[in-house]
């Protein structure tokens, strides 16, 4: 793990400068998505409600960087960064935030029920805990098909006493399914801090009695959950089984747009402020020199460009038609 002062991991040998602003480039992708879907629902655009992943950015492009298209990830409620991460159309995405008939969901699932089986994203997930078993069974189908694919399963700490995980984590291990749990701790579950409801201070350690391999990494360093993630995925591709892997983590905005935030303390949030993963991978690319400061720059402005067009592409989408109510609807 790297340290907390403001270093980051080594750069991986096996990632190329193209790789690396690629990885820079989806983390300003996701800040800005999400920055934009707060707006949108501040100005009455959207119904329902979303849960920023702004912070948190280092944690889904770092662990999905180490996936091939064909491996598939579940998500959270908090999924919009996943979702990018692994390909997702921020177009198809932001038009299912505004309820459009361009969208996802054509619409009609809203933030918490995007998916796209294509692209490996087998949904986010309004039940905490929920993509746990549909992770696990994902890597049971690739076991049965011949496949070498990997399941990614991400969760967050709220969901690491949820029963699910004990019991589907020790059938992985005895079945050696290829599934990597990433546990986001970002400390809170709604306003509930993690210390208070979570045994252990390093949830890692519990991947021991499961008998697999448990790390926690530094969630505010992308090369950290590259290098820590990329372990565990290698292991299960290669057949050796699953593994849990704790990515410490901070949100900077609230559990949800509604959120008051009067949970926190302020220096507190001044201090993993002053850790913001999308700044110190920046600047490990200047001091590298694999972007200029001008460089960085444009990338940030091409990002924003890019979000816009998603936002025009929902705005000028129509609406799902009244007589589509009940299509695509199961029960
Ligand atoms: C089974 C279940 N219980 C409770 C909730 C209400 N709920 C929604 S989000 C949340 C907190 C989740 O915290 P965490 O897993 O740490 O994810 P984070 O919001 O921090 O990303 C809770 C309790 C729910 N959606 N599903
Ligand atoms: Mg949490």
């Amino acid at each position: 793990m790297s340290s907390t002062s403001g270093t980051v991991a080594e750069i991986p040998a096996e990632l190329s400068p193209a790789q690396l602003v690629g990885m820079l480039r989806m983390m300003l992708r996701i800040r800005r998505f999400d920055q934009r879907a707060l707006e949108l629902y501040r100005e009455g655009a959207m119904r329902g409600t979303t849960h920023p992943y702004i912070g948190m950015e280092a944690v889904a492009v770092g662990a999905c960087a180490t996936l091939r298209p064909q491996d598939r990830i579940t998500s959270t409620h908090r999924g919009h960064g996943h979702c990018l991460a692994k390909g997702g159309d921020p177009r198809l995405m932001m038009a299912e935030l505004l309820g459009r008939a361009t969208g996802y969901c054509k619409g009609k699932g809203g933030s918490m029920h995007i998916a796209d089986v294509d692209a490996g994203i087998l949904g986010a997930n309004g039940i905490v805990g929920g993509g746990i078993g549909l992770a696990t069974g994902a890597a049971l189908a690739a076991r049965l098909a011949r496949r070498d694919d990997v399941s990614l399963c991400f969760f967050g700490d709220g969901a690491l006493n949820q029963g699910i995980l004990h019991e589907a984590a020790n059938l992985a291990a005895i079945w050696k399914l290829p599934v990597v749990y990433v546990c986001e701790n970002n400390q809170y579950a709604m306003s509930a801090r993690a210390d208070a409801f979570t045994s252990v201070p390093d949830p890692a350690v519990r991947a021991a009695a499961y008998g697999f391999p448990g790390a926690s990494c530094d969630g505010m360093d992308v090369l950290d959950v590259y290098r820590a993630v990329g372990a565990a995925v290698a292991r299960a591709r290669a057949g050796d089984g699953p593994s849990l892997v704790v990515c410490v983590t901070y949100r900077f905005m609230g559990h949800h747009v509604g959120d008051p935030l009067n949970y926190r303390d302020k220096a507190e949030v001044e201090r993993w402020r002053a850790r913001d993963p999308i700044e110190r991978f920046r600047r490990v690319l200047v001091a590298q020199r694999i972007l200029t400061p001008a460089e960085a720059d444009a990338l940030g402005a091409e990002v924003e460009r890019e979000i816009e067009e998603a936002v025009a592409f929902a705005k000028a989408s129509p609406e799902p038609e009244a007589s589509a109510l009940e299509e695509d609807v199961y029960a």
